[in-house]
Parts: structure tokens; sequence; C-alpha cells
């Protein structure tokens, strides 16, 4: 099997396997592992935070981060297809008790005029504005890079209305390969960020959540009563640092490889890409062949490849340590296959 449902699914590698094997442990929760230490305080060194918290997955760093900026009765801004949002249960309602604002973007790109409109004035029929949430990488808007000018264009409003801004960074370090922007410098234009050690750098588990030290100290209350606190967590942190230590400059090569596919599925009759291609997504509309997204991709599957739905009509490729170029040509060539087939 091709999988390219999401830059989720890879293994660890031989050195994380070693790392896990090898970690020194000790009682998280009495901040006593030593290999958590050394994660959370490399990870806050490379983003340029003060202090950093592992936690268990990236939707538990945002809801983390979301519960230590906001109260009950909050509403935060987002964009209208941010993983926030979409795809994390509504528990920013559930469990932070906040209320959505959203404002489509372009590109994943909140319009400065858009943020300035929603925020809210002080009258007593509304609710306050808690929180700004940007996501770069932007997932659903096919892996775009949020520029590091309109980052610092929406701090520079939420500074002056003393909104924090958090940043779901789950794919943070692909957007600093691809632009040559150091992650420092986006983080530079947050209160907060949080970024995944599981996706695109290939550890197994675990994100980080990064700011102040009072934020992260508050943040490590929100992530226990969430039960996230973890005892010997450092076999899970191990290969988080290895991660970190080795995986970064390698993703130039998932982009190359996405671009490829891209290029390689745009000539084939019948299929449209969506999506500028800058990091490691492509998104496919089939619309074109008759057939909707679920069946290409059974169709997909039927024939070694693995991918997800996006929408109705199209489909999402994600690229990963764990698909080589000749999978990805041996996948364009599957897929003119298939196509001929059904056109
Ligand atoms: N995204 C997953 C799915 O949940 C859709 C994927 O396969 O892309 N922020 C962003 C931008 C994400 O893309 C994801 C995961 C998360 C947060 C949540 O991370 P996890 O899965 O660790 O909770």
């Amino acid at each position: 099997m091709i999988d390219l449902r999401s830059d989720t699914v890879t293994k660890p590698t031989k050195d994380m396997q070693e790392a896990i094997y090898k970690a020194e442990v000790g009682d998280d929760v009495y901040g006593e592992d030593p290999t958590i230490i050394k994660l959370e305080t490399l990870a806050a060194e490379m983003v340029g935070k003060e202090a950093a918290l592992f936690v268990p997955s990236g939707t538990q760093g945002n809801q983390t981060a979301v519960l230590t900026h906001c109260r009950p009765g909050e509403e935060i801004i987002v964009e209208a297809q941010s993983h926030i949002f979409y795809y994390e249960g509504a528990a920013i309602s559930a469990f932070a008790g906040v209320q959505p604002r959203t404002i489509a973007g372009k590109r994943g790109s909140l319009d400065i005029a858009d943020i300035v409109d929603a925020i809210r004035t002080d009258d007593v029929h509304f609710p306050e504005t808690g929180l700004i949430c940007l996501e770069n990488t932007h997932n659903r808007a096919g892996g775009a890079i949020i520029p590091l000018s309109d980052m610092k264009a929406i701090y520079e409003v939420a500074q002056k209305h003393q909104i924090p801004v958090h940043l779901d960074g789950a794919r943070i370090f692909n957007a600093a390969v691809a632009s040559g922007i150091a992650v420092k410098e986006f983080a530079a234009f947050t209160d907060s960020i949080q970024f995944c050690l599981s996706k695109g750098l290939g550890a197994p588990i675990g994100s980080i959540l990064a700011g102040d030290e009072t934020f992260i100290e508050q943040a490590r209350k929100w992530r226990k009563r969430l039960g996230g606190g973890l005892r010997q967590a450092g076999i899970i942190a191990a290969p988080g640092i290895v991660a970190l230590e080795t995986m970064v400059d390698r993703l130039v090569e998932d982009h190359d490889n996405a671009k490829r596919l891209a290029e390689g599925l745009g000539n084939i009759s019948g299929l449209e890409i969506e999506n500028v291609v800058e990091t490691n997504i492509v998104v496919v509309n089939v619309k074109n062949l008759n057939i909707t997204a679920a069946q290409f991709v059974d169709m997909l599957k039927d024939n070694g490849i693995l991918a997800n739905t996006f929408s109705n009509d199209s489909i999402r490729l994600v690229t990963h340590f764990d698909v080589s170029l000749a999978e990805i040509e041996r996948a364009i060539e599957k897929v003119q296959s298939i196509v001929n087939e059904q056109l």
C-alpha cells in the first residue's frame, strides 16, 4: 500500500526506536522525567519561546491553549476551515465554553480588515474576543503557507486590542523549510504555538505547546485536567527529540514529492489539482470523472493507494517520510490507469 492519507501515518525510524528503548525516564507529573525536560527545553529554544509543554496530540495542544487563554462566554476568532474549528469535535465549545467567530480566509490567510471587523467592542450584548487562532501551514487550504507579513499585521492588531494570538502550527516546520523563514520568526508573532512531532517530523506520538513561562505553567494544569499528565513519558518524548534533531531538513523531499505528484496527476485528463502545492498536501478534484470522491478513494484502495476524501468531489493526498519518489511515480501510473478505465 502507498499510504497518502496523511503525514500522521509514518512509523518510527530505527533511530527513534533505539531512542525509545534507551530513554531515561522519571515521573513527569512530578517534573522528574529527564527526557521530557530535554525535549521541552529543545522545543522552546527552537520556536523561540520561554517554555514548552509536551502534549499527547495536536488536538490536546490546541485545546489546552484555548482553555488557558480564554474564559467561558468569550468568543474566539478562527479561520472557517481551521482544524480547531473544523476537526476538533467542537471541543472549544464543549470544554472551554467559547463561541467560535469564523472568518473565511484566502488560502487559509485571514484578511486584516475582517479581523478588525470581528473584534468585539465594549457592549453589554457582546461576548468579549478572547483569542485569535491562526493555522500555518493551513491544512484545508492544501498546506498553504500563511505569509509572515500577514502574521505580523494580525499580531500588531491583536496586541493593540490586548487579544492573545495562538498558532496551530501542526505543520509549521513544513512552512519554515518551504519558505526559508525560521520557525522562530513565525512564532515571534504569536503568544502561543502548538506544533506536531507526529506529522512530517515522523515521531509516533506527541505535540508541543510553547509560550511564556506563566502561560505554560497554567497550561500544565489544563493538560492535567484533560488527563494529559503522563508519568514515565520519556519513552514517547525520546523519538520527538530525534524528530527535531534529524527530521526537519528532509521535509524538502516531501515537498518535492508533492509537487511531482501534483504535476503527474494534473496531466491526467479528468483530474484537477485544486491547490497551489507549497508543502506536502495535494488536493485533487474528481468531479469530471462523474464519480464521488468516496468512490474514487475506494478505487484507489483497490489499486494499492490510500487517500482521504476532502469534500464530496475532492480527495487529499499527503506526502511524508514513508513514501519515496519511486512510490509517487508508481502512484501516478496507477491513477492514470484507473482514470483510463473510468473515462
Ligand atoms: N490533522 C489530521 C486530521 O485530524 C485531519 C490530518 O490528517 O491532517 N492541527 C492541524 C492543522 C492538523 O492538521 C491536525 C491533524 C491537528 C491540529 C491535530 O493533531 P492530532 O491528530 O495530533 O490531534
